[in-house]
C-alpha cells in the first residue's frame, strides 16, 4: 500500500503541476497527419506531462498485491483501522468479508470461495462508507479482488495480443534509438485494464520511447477518433479510437477519452506505471474507459516528444488487436 500511495502522491503532484484546462482546449489542436500534435508545437497529444514527480516501479513491485493474498488484504484492513483511515464498523465488516473468503479458499470450495469475492468486491466498491478510502487508494483493494477473482478461476480474463516486425521504425533525426514495436497486450479483470507493451531489443530507450494504447471501446469505427494518427484518415475503416492510454516516462498512465478527430474529452493520470524489459507495464482503472466490458479493438503507436509516429502495430491496414474472455 505504501508504493501505491506514493505513486497516488506523485499523481496528484503532477495534475497540480499539468495546465490540464490549456490541454482540453479542443481549438489547441492541429492535424499533421503524423503523430497526434497540440498546435502549440510541443509535438505532442495529448500533451504529455511533465517529467517532474515521476515515480518508477519495478515489475516486482507493480505485482504487489495485484495478485495478493487474501492475507495481505486482511492486514492492510488492519492497517488502515489502526490508522484511522477506516472506521471499526467497516474495518470489521470487510475482515468478516474477507474471513468468509479466506475460509473459503481453504476449504477449496470453488463456488463458494468465488462467492466470497464477489461479494467482497462488489462491497469494496460499492460501500458509501469506502468512498473517502478509495479515493486515497485508488480502488487498490478492489483491483486485489478482481487479480484473486482472476487467478482462482472465477471470472475469465478478458484480454488480445498483437505483434509487429521488427526493424521497421522509422528513422527519426536526431533520435536514437527509435522505439520499434514488436508486441503488446491489452487485458482486462473487470476493474483494471492491463496494458504491455515490448519493443526490439536494443530499440528501447525509456528515457524516451512512448506509446499510446489506441482503443475502440465500442468496437465502431464510427465513434471516436478516427484511425491511428492526427491526420484522421490512417486505418480509419480499422479503428474508431474512444480512448488513448498514454505510456512512457515523460507520464504516469494518462487516459483521455475521444469524442471525434482531434478531439479529447477528460483526462486523468490514475493507474500504475512500471518499466520492465524491454517494455512497459501499466495498467488504468475500467472506469476511465467508460466502464467498458473489457472486449475492444486496439492498435498502439510508439513515437517520442517531438516526433512523428515512429511505428504502427499492427502495420497500417492490418486487423486491430481484439480481446475476448481467456
Ligand atoms: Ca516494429
Ligand atoms: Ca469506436
Ligand atoms: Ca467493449
Amino acid at each position: 500500500m505504501r508504493i501505491r500511495l506514493i505513486v497516488l502522491m506523485a499523481a496528484l503532484a503532477l495534475l497540480a503541476a499539468v495546465p490540464v484546462a490549456r490541454a482540453e482546449d479542443p481549438t489547441d489542436i492541429t492535424s499533421t497527419g503524423g503523430e497526434l500534435v497540440e498546435s502549440d508545437g510541443d509535438g505532442t497529444f495529448p500533451p504529455a506531462a511533465s517529467s517532474g514527480g515521476l515515480v518508477e516501479i519495478s515489475a516486482a513491485q507493480a505485482s504487489i498485491p495485484r495478485a495478493a493474498s487474501i492475507v495481505e488484504l486482511q492486514r492492510e484492513i488492519r492497517l488502515a483501522l489502526r490508522d484511522g483511515e477506516l472506521s471499526p464498523q467497516v474495518a470489521d465488516h470487510l475482515l468478516d468479508l474477507v474471513g468468509q473468503a479466506s475460509r473459503a479458499m481453504a476449504s477449496g470450495d470453488e463456488e463458494r470461495t468465488c462467492a466470497a469475492l464477489e461479494s467482497l468486491l462488489e462491497t469494496l466498491q460499492t460501500a458509501v462508507d469506502l468512498e473517502r478510502l478509495n479515493a486515497v487508494l485508488g480502488d487498490a483493494w478492489a483491483s486485489d479482488v478482481a487479480a484473486l477473482q482472476v487467478s482462482m478461476g472465477c471470472i475469465p480474463l478478458i484480454t488480445g495480443s498483437v505483434t509487429d516486425p521488427a526493424g521497421d521504425a522509422t528513422d527519426w533525426a536526431g533520435l536514437d534509438p527509435d522505439p520499434d514495436l514488436v508486441s503488446a497486450t491489452v487485458s482486462s479483470n473487470g476493474v483494471d485494464l492491463i496494458l504491455t507493451v515490448g519493443f526490439a531489443p536494443g530499440t528501447f530507450d525509456e528515457s524516451t520511447a512512448m506509446v499510446d494504447f489506441l482503443l475502440d471501446t465500442d468496437q465502431d469505427t464510427a465513434t471516436g477518433h478516427p484511425g491511428t494518427d492526427a491526420g484522421c484518415t490512417r486505418d480509419a475503416s480499422v479503428l474508431g479510437t474512444d480512448f488513448i492510454v498514454k505510456v512512457g516516462v515523460a507520464t504516469l498512465p494518462q487516459t483521455w477519452s475521444m469524442s471525434g478527430c482531434n478531439a479529447p474529452g477528460t483526462s486523468s493520470f490514475a493507474g500504475t506505471f512500471a518499466v520492465v524489459e524491454n517494455g512497459y507495464e501499466a495498467t488504468v482503472p475500467i472506469s476511465l474507459i467508460g466502464a467498458d466490458d473489457g472486449v475492444l479493438n486496439f492498435k498502439v503507436i510508439s513515437f517520442a516528444v517531438g516526433t512523428n509516429v515512429l511505428d504502427y502495430m499492427p502495420d497500417t491496414g492490418l486487423a486491430s488487436g481484439v480481446t475476448a474472455p481467456e
